[in-house]
């Protein structure tokens, strides 16, 4: 079984579900007695015990993460033979399946979260509101057989390599933030831009347009045209790279 195409079936499966953050203080006489979802959800918000979920994008898509990645390792526990495993906070990738049934080897899946561009009166505008990242090019990317700290295993080491992008737009309205939220499950090069995805930090990134993460219609023709182009690129090198040089040099 191809990890891309179980992955595709597992996002296609995918409800958001989370609607806000649950407070256990509230204010209201019990039991509280609920028939179904919608009725828990509706006596929960009226009785003061949710609040809304943070706007700022960065803490938002952490919490996106957090579900989709749960949502995977529950879903690969069905699997027999699969392994899934969780990455760190802050490295590469934030989850690895493995085992047979996926025929060997180790997958990286990797998942980005990003905000829809809206215009002024609140129309889309079918881009996301800033370029995802897909990889940071100056460590475990330019690198790839050497260990990096926050790292699961050398990034050669993959058999292969995966996004899944949460695409939704921002609700100020309702406790929960997220409207409209659309998986894509991509090969990243497959979506690359030529593009840094910030002018400070050493980020390789996406194209923008909703329609082309969807398509899988980046900048190159090929994978090997992207690994060339990125780890060519002028980037600053990494402090955790000057180390090991300076160790290899010393010794
Ligand atoms: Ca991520």
């Amino acid at each position: 079984m191809l990890v891309e195409q179980w992955l595709r079936e597992q996002c296609a499966d995918y409800g958001w579900g989370l609607g806000g953050v649950f407070r256990s203080r509230g204010d209201h006489a019990w039991p509280v007695i609920a028939h179904g979802p919608e009725d828990l959800e509706e006596q929960l918000t009226a009785g003061g015990h949710i609040l809304p979920l943070p706007k700022e994008p960065a803490a938002l898509a952490n919490v996106l993460e957090v579900g989709i990645v749960s949502f995977l390792m529950d879903r690969a526990e069905d699997v027999p033979g699969a392994t899934a495993a969780r990455g760190t906070e802050r490295g590469y990738p934030d989850v690895e399946f493995g085992g047979d049934a996926f025929g060997g080897g180790f997958h990286a899946v990797d998942i980005k979260v990003a905000r829809r561009a809206v215009g002024a009166r609140g129309n889309p505008l079918g881009r996301t509101q800033s370029r995802i990242t897909l990889y940071t090019g100056n460590t475990y990317f330019r690198h790839p057989r050497i260990s990096f700290p926050g790292v699961m295993r050398p990034f050669a080491d993959y058999a292969s390599h995966l996004d899944v992008l949460g695409i939704y737009t921002l609700d100020e309205t309702g406790p929960g933030r997220v409207a409209d939220l659309e998986l894509i499950v991509q090969q990243p090069w497959r979506i690359a831009s030529r593009h840094r995805s910030s002018t400070t930090r050493e980020y390789i990134g996406a194209v923008d347009r909703i329609e082309d993460l969807r398509a899988g219609r980046g900048e190159f023709d090929t994978e090997s045209e992207f690994y060339a182009f990125w780890r060519k690129f002028p980037f600053k090198t990494a402090r955790a790279v000057e180390l090991l040089l300076a160790k290899e040099l010393d010794r």
